[in-house]
C-alpha cells in the first residue's frame, strides 16, 4: 500500500534588489506550470521567495526595511500565484517577509492547499548573521536585526494526506530542528535557503558549502525517516554567489533528484510517504529507542555547560 505524493521542488535564480514581487511571483506562476505539466501535488519555492535577500545591506531607515515585508498574504502582487494554484489545483510552500499587525517582523513560510488554504505557517527560528552593520564583511547578512526568532515553534500539520513540517534555511543546520518536527511525526519537511557560497566569518569553508547544504539534510532525513525538500535561492544575485543543491530526499537520505543550475528550475519526484515507516518503526523507532533522560542538557542550556 503506498501513499504517494508528487513533490515539485522550484529552484530559484538570482532576483534582483530593483525586480518587481510581480516579476518573481511571475517567475513563480512558470516554475508551477512546470511542476501542474509533471502532475505534482505540492511545489515547494525558496526562502524569501518574492525579493532580492535583502539582509545582505544593512539598511537603516526602518521604512525602507519594511518595504521588503508582506503586511497581507496573499497581497496583490501575490494574488496571481495563489489564482493559477487553484485553477490548477496544486499546493505550494513559499517563503516572504512576514509583518504584522502588531508591527512584527519574521521570516515565514506557508502551505497552502490545493483549494487554496493556507493550511500551515512557520517562522524561523534560527536567525544567523548578526545585528548590528559590519563593513568588513563584502556582505552583511542582517536577519538578527531585521527580523526576530519565530515564535510559532517546529509545527507538523495534517495535510496532503500526511504530515508536513516546515522549517527555514539555517534552521536546517541544527539537528534540533528535524527532531522536533521528527517528534510530531514528520513524513515530509519542505524547506527553502538563500546560503552564499562565501562564508566571511570563515572562509576556509567556502569549498564546503554545498557539502554541508546535503549533508544536514541527508542526516536530519534518515535520522527522523522523513522526506525533505530544500529549495535554493541560487546563483550570482547582488554581487553574492549563491549556491544552488536544491533537492528531493528520501526517509533513506538518498537524494533522489537534485537540480543541475544555478536558474530556475524544477526538479520533481515520487515520494511515498508510507516509506517513512521503514526508518520511523525501525532502527529510528523513537519510542523503542530513544533516552530522553540522557538528554536533559539538550534543552536545559543554551552554551556549552563545562564541568
Ligand atoms: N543563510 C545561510 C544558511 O544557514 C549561513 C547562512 C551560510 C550560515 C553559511 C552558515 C554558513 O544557509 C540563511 N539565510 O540562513
Amino acid at each position: 500500500m503506498s501513499r504517494i505524493l508528487i513533490i515539485a521542488a522550484a529552484q530559484m535564480g538570482p532576483i534582483a534588489r530593483n525586480e518587481s514581487r510581480s516579476s518573481a511571483v511571475a517567475r513563480m506562476c512558470a516554475l508551477m506550470e512546470i511542476a501542474v505539466d509533471q502532475n505534482a501535488d505540492i511545489v515547494v519555492f525558496p526562502e524569501l521567495a518574492l525579493t532580492t535577500f535583502f539582509p545582505r545591506w544593512f539598511i537603516a531607515d526602518q521604512e525602507e526595511i519594511d518595504g521588503w515585508f508582506e503586511r497581507q498574504m496573499p497581497g496583490h502582487e501575490i494574488q496571481p500565484l495563489f489564482d493559477l494554484a487553484k485553477k490548477m489545483k496544486i499546493g505550494f510552500s513559499f517563503g516572504y517577509a512576514e509583518l504584522t499587525d502588531k508591527g512584527h517582523h519574521f521570516n515565514t513560510s506557508i502551505i497552502v492547499d490545493k483549494a487554496g488554504n493556507i493550511v500551515g505557517k512557520y517562522r524561523k527560528i534560527h536567525l544567523p548573521g548578526h545585528k548590528e552593520n559590519e563593513p568588513w564583511r563584502p556582505f552583511q547578512h542582517l536577519e538578527k536585526r531585521y527580523f526576530e526568532p519565530g515564535d510559532l515553534g517546529f509545527k507538523v500539520f495534517n495535510a496532503f494526506n500526511g504530515r508536513l513540517g516546515l522549517c527555514i534555511c539555517n534552521d536546517r543546520r541544527w539537528p534540533e530542528t528535524f527532531r522536533v518536527l521528527g517528534l510530531q511525526g514528520a513524513e515530509l519537511v519542505m524547506l527553502g535557503y538563500n546560503t552564499p557560497a562565501h562564508y566571511p566569518p570563515a572562509p576556509e569553508h567556502d569549498h564546503l558549502q554545498d557539502f554541508h547544504n546535503h549533508l544536514v539534510l541527508q542526516a536530519g532525513a534518515y535520522q527522523n525517516g522523513t522526506w525533505i525538500v530544500g529549495v535554493a535561492k541560487a546563483g550570482h544575485e547582488e554581487g553574492c554567489d549563491l549556491i544552488g543543491g536544491t533537492c528531493i530526499i528520501s526517509p533513506t537520505g538518498v537524494i533522489m533528484a537534485q537540480c543541475k543550475g544555478l536558474g530556475d528550475e524544477v526538479i520533481v519526484h515520487e515520494c511515498d510517504l508510507n516509506l517513512c515507516q521503514e526508518i520511523q518503526q525501525n532502527i529510528f523507532n523513537f519510542e523503542l529507542h530513544r533516552e530522553p533522560d540522557s538528554y536533559k542538557l539538550i534543552t536545559s542550556t543554551k552554551g556549552i555547560v563545562w564541568e
